[in-house]
């Protein structure tokens, strides 16, 4: 593409408002990740992570293979392609966390793993050594046979399961309680700073459902939840950034002391519990922020057929005032969110991910799991990055159209020529 043939290159230099126009870009969709993808099984766990050189995104659970790639267990995906992670793993992996241990960041499994496949302890935690090229288990193995939840807080790495004082954490002088330990299981935790001071907020199935660790003891948080939290995530609706619990409960919060009503999902400010309108008909199992170019939303995914007032299928997204269904929503329960951007700063967008038992998503088939968000260049909206979009582009930029301005300047002029042929050459 010579870019001296575009007419009126040099002409155009439109002053606008400086703001993003909404309709800049085509509406988010679901997409394939490559032909035959899919885990044929269960996702049990994702994260993203920069722990071999690049970012990627890992899944774990019940799979044997990521499109058509062998994956026992595990597998990750650089938003070009599948491989195995390490020689795979034996059993389900249950949970993934990210934790400083031996020299670097180091990405942990927990779940439920034969002896003799791992180096330094069986047990049911293991952790990857990218020089190896393998797992590796913590000294004197794992307080659990199978590890559900994982957390890393303040250099300690807390591990929980369904026995012996449910959640232990690994220091610098070994494994310990913390605490008192907790009455159950911890499903979900992360580092936030609800003003008390950084602490590790966990949900899980103990009493309260959710529970913070400030360094000395668990606290409780404004009472908690009555029921279970399997997902967490920290969301600014505008007012802040603040803690969202999803899980299986009808109220939060002491009753007669600020609790209220709020249906498996409630956001804790630091001060008080507050419902999100009517809340979601069933069970949350994951939360994760994602901005699909008109602003970060919170995005909740389980297994439910109503988000607010809407009939939602197992996913459902808040913009911090009403729930709005996710195009068409996806077939089988969702049991863990990510958000995963392949080039990093680059001008690929970020995707959504959704994993669980799900068999379709916006009513096209889908193994397990699914993504989600837009494409930059398609800007005639068929899904598609072609000549079609180049020639769409081109109108627009010659007669000034502010969904021109690609990167929200203010301006149509030479950067966002530029910009559409980045988005252009990275695709959909
Ligand atoms: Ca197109
Ligand atoms: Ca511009």
């Amino acid at each position: 593409m010579r870019i001296a043939s575009i007419p009126g290159l040099a002409a155009v230099a439109v002053l606008m408002a400086p703001a993003r126009p909404a309709d800049a870009q085509c509406e988010s969709r679901w997409w394939s990740a490559g032909p035959g993808a899919g885990p044929g099984g269960e996702v049990r766990a994702m994260l993203t992570a920069d722990v071999e050189g690049g970012p990627r995104l890992y899944i774990g659970g019940e799979f044997q293979t990521l499109g058509g790639v062998q994956a026992r267990r595990i597998g990750s995906w650089d938003g070009a392609g599948w491989r195995q992670v390490g020689p795979g793993l034996s059993q389900i992996v249950e949970s993934m966390v990210i934790h400083p241990y031996a020299g670097g960041e180091r990405l942990f499994i927990g779940g439920f793993f034969d002896e003799g496949e791992v180096s330094g302890g069986p047990g049911g935690l293991v952790w990857l050594d990218p020089q190896a090229g393998g797992w590796r288990g913590v000294p004197r193995g794992s307080p659990f046979f199978w590890t559900m939840g994982l957390c890393s807080f303040g250099g300690e790495l807390f591990a929980s399961a369904g026995v012996m004082d449910y959640v232990w954490r690994l220091g610098e002088s070994g494994w310990s309680v913390p605490g008192e330990g907790l009455e159950s299981v911890v499903h979900r935790g992360l580092t936030h700073d609800d003003g008390t001071g950084p602490s590790l907020f966990v949900g899980g199935s103990m009493l309260e459902g959710c529970r913070r660790w400030d360094g000395v003891a668990w606290r409780s948080i404004g009472g908690g939840v009555q029921g279970a939290v399997y997902g967490l995530a920290v969301f600014d609706d505008g007012r802040g950034p603040a803690l969202y619990v999803g899980g299986q409960f009808i109220r939060a919060g002491v009753f007669g002391a600020g609790g209220v009503q709020a249906a498996n999902i409630a956001r804790w400010d630091g001060t008080r519990w507050e419902s999100l309108g009517a809340g979601i008909g069933g069970t949350v199992n994951a939360l994760a922020v994602f901005d699909d170019g008109a602003g970060p939303k919170l995005y909740a995914g389980g297994r439910f057929t109503s988000a607010g007032a809407a009939p939602a299928k197992n996913l459902a997204v808040w913009d911090g005032h009403a729930w709005m269904p996710v195009a068409g929503g996806v077939d089988g329960e969702v049991r863990a969110l990510a958000v995963f951007d392949a080039d990093g700063p680059g001008p690929a967008r970020a995707r959504l991910v959704a994993g669980g038992a799900i068999t379709a998503a916006g009513g096209e088939p889908a193994a397990g799991l699914a993504f989600y968000g837009p494409c930059g260049a398609d800007l005639t909206c068929d899904g598609i990055a072609d000549f079609a979009d180049y020639l769409e582009f081109l109108n627009r930029y010659d007669s000034g159209d502010a969904r021109a301005d690609l990167n929200g300047d203010g301006l149509v002029d030479f950067a966002d020529y530029l910009e559409f042929l980045n988005l252009y050459a990275a695709g959909c």
